[in-house]
Parts: C-alpha cells; structure tokens; sequence
C-alpha cells in the first residue's frame, strides 16, 4: 500500500486529495497544525475524519516536518499547506515570507537528507503570474508576483526546481490557477458571495459588501484540480503544470450567477439612488463596495493554459463548467442554512 503525506489536511484542497488517494487506496498522513480548537470540519463534511492518520505539525518548525518523514517514510508528499490568503499577507508578510516561501526549503532539504527517493509535490499559484502581459498564462509566461503571498511562492516554487535539478529530487510544481468548492475558506471571493447569497435568502443578513468586482479569474472545482496533482506524481519525470479550465470570468459575473441560480433579484449600489442621493426602495437585494475590501495591488486578470496538463497528464480541464461551479457552491450554502 502506497503512503502519501498530505500538508495543510485540514484545508480545501488536502481534504479533497485525502479523499481522492484514500479512494486508490493510499494510506493518508495529514500534517495538520495544532491549535485550541481542532479544525477538521473539512475532512467532517466529506467523511473521511476517521480515515486520515492525523500527524501534529508545523511548517515552520523543521523538528516536526522531520518527525512526520521519518517515523512514516511516504512515498509520495503533497505539500499544500500555506498562508494562502492573498490579502492576509499584506499585513503578514513576513510570516508569510515563512511559512509559504521559506518552509519549502526545511521540508525539501529534509527530503533530501532522509528521504531522496520520495515524491514531492509543491502547491504553486497562478497569483505568481501576477499582471501578466501574455494571455492565456502558461509554462513559459514569466513571472511577476504583485503580493508578498506571490513573492513567497515564487521562491517556493524556484526552490522545488533548484531542489529537482540539484539532487534529482522528484520534486514537480503545479501552478494551480483559483479553485473552489463548497469548503473553501470563507474569506475567499467566490465562497463569501454564495455564503453571503445564502445568508440573504435565510433572511439574516440583508447586503453584501464586496472589494474589487472587476477583476477576473480562471475558477475551478477543486475536487477536479487535485487529481492533476497526483497525476503529477504518477507522471515519469517531475515537471511543472499549468493547471487551468482555460476559461474566466469578473467577480461581478460570479455575483450574477449566484443570485440568480438563487432566485434573488441583485441590484447594485447606486443604481436606485434618488435626486438627493439617497437610496430608493427597490426591493433588490444590494450588493456594495467597500473600499476596506481593496488590496494595496490587485491582480486584474488571470487565464490559464492547460494544454501541456491535457497532453501529457491527460487531465479534463472541464469536467465541472462555471456555471456548474456556482451552483453547487450555493446549494450547499443554501443547504447549510436550512440547517
Ligand atoms: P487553505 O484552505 O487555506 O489551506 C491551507 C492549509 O495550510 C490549512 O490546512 C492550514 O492549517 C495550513 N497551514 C497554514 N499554516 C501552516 C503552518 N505553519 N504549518 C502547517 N500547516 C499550516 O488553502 P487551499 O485552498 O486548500 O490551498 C492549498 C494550497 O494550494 C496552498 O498552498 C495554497 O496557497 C495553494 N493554492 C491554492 C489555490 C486555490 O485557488 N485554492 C490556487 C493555487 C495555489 P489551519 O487549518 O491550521 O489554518
Ligand atoms: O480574490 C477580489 C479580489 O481572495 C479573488 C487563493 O486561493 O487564488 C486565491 O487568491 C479576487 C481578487 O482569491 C472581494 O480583490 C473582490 O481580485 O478569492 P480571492 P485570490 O486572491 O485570487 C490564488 C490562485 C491563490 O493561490 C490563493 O491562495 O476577488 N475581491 N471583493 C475580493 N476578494 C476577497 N477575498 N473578498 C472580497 O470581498
């Protein structure tokens, strides 16, 4: 039976690969960060709590990332954990300096010491495109990272390259583009909106308020990204894959289809003020912008390729369509509500 290390298991994307490699029948070790309160609602909602062998963890503390190696010795190691909030790390951007950039380093030169034969796969991010002149955004697009999250996994992801080429680590990075789900975060645009949307029709909450809706995005299911990962590991070479539906839309375009897939009548703040200036009455529900929303640097418009991950992983880049993507995000939300 093959074993797989899995980082940040209690996030989006390690609850759906733990999913995913327990199905092939992997034994699953999930390096989790121990806190107060447990945080494993995740692996919960998709039932596999109990299936995970759940390993106390830190990145940033090398003793720990040397202990999950050695007293497990995986053969395949996915590292997903992160401080993956883009905005967080304007104001965190020397934890985040550690935690997602330089930990890549702790963990890959333990590999190297004890474990040089193992799989290593490194959460890379589209975010590292940053503005990017090229359209659609590939392998070859050069970088040019507009946060301290993206300055981070630059270096993560060149240090995995370095790492590969240097010690013939099999070592590959893929450059996920934004994927979500139904267990994504709710700081994140696309889950705030259909929790939000959810919350509105349950008569909680009566508006949403929202940063910059113009910028655009190429979204995903999680659940179909993470299985590009692993095809990444089973691949004969390590390598770096964009991995990407090819297609993307406006925050404010998600916004549309998540009122409407709820059956709420959207209006937007501003279009129904009166001569004074004054909102009218229009029965809609209002969407609003707030500037505390608003990054010190936006990415404006990001498109991935996924031409090299379909040709040579023979990955689907559009198993779930958008349209799909928000509707089973607000049904679950609007499920959640209904208790
Ligand atoms: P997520 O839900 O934010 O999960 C991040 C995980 O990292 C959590 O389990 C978190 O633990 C853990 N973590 C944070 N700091 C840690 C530390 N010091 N030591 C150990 N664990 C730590 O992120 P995600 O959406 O699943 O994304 C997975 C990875 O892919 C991340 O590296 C992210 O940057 C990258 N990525 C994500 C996307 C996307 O669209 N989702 C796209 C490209 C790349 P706690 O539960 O304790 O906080
Ligand atoms: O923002 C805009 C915001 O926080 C998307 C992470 O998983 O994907 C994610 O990073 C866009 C930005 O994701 C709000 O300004 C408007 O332009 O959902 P997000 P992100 O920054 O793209 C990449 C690939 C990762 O690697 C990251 O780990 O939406 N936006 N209004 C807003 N964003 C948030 N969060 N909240 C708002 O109210």
């Amino acid at each position: 039976m093959k074993k797989a290390l899995i980082t940040g298991v209690t996030g989006q994307d390690g609850a759906y690969l733990s999913k995913l490699l327990l199905d092939k029948g992997y034994e699953v070790y999930g390096a989790y960060r121990r806190i107060s309160t447990p945080n494993f609602w995740r692996l919960e909602y998709l039932g596999i709590r109990d299936k995970v062998k759940l390993i106390p963890f830190d990145l940033t503390d090398s003793p720990s990332i040397l202990a999950a190696i050695k007293n497990f010795e995986p053969d395949e190691m996915y590292n997903l954990a992160a401080q993956s909030f883009v905005e967080a790390s304007f104001d965190q951007p020397v934890a985040t300096g550690d935690i997602t950039g330089l930990s890549v380093t702790r963990f890959l030169d333990i590999i190297r010491q004890i474990k040089p034969d193992a799989k290593f796969y490194q959460a890379s991010t589209s975010e590292m495109f940053g503005n990017a002149k090229q359209f659609p955004q590939d392998e070859n697009t050069p970088f040019c990272p507009e946060s301290p999250y993206a300055v981070a996994k630059l270096y993560a992801h060149w240090i995995t390259k370095n790492y590969s080429q240097s010690y013939g680590i099999f070592a590959s990075s893929g450059i996920l583009f934004n994927h979500e789900s139904p267990i994504r975060g709710e700081e994140f645009v696309t889950r705030k909106i259909t929790s939000g949307v959810a919350k509105i029709k349950a008569g909680k909450v009566s508006c949403l308020e929202l940063g910059n809706l113009d910028t655009r995005r190429d979204w995903g299911f999680a659940q179909d990204f993470v299985e590009c990962m692993w095809l990444m590991l089973q691949h004969r070479t390590p390598d770096i894959f964009v991995v990407a539906t090819g297609e993307n839309h406006t925050v404010r375009e998600f916004v549309e289809k998540a009122f409407a897939i709820a059956g709420l009548e959207l209006g937007w703040e501003g279009e129904g003020k009166d001569e004074v200036g004054k909102e009218k009455r229009t029965g809609k529900v209002l969407v609003k912008v707030n500037p505390k929303f608003f990054r010190p640097r936006d990415v404006d418009n990001l498109l991935g390729n996924p031409a090299k991950a379909v040709e040579h992983l023979k990955w689907n880049p559009k198993k779930t369509s958008f349209e799909d993507l928000v509707r089973i995000m607000v049904e679950a939300d609007l499920k959640r509500e209904q208790g």
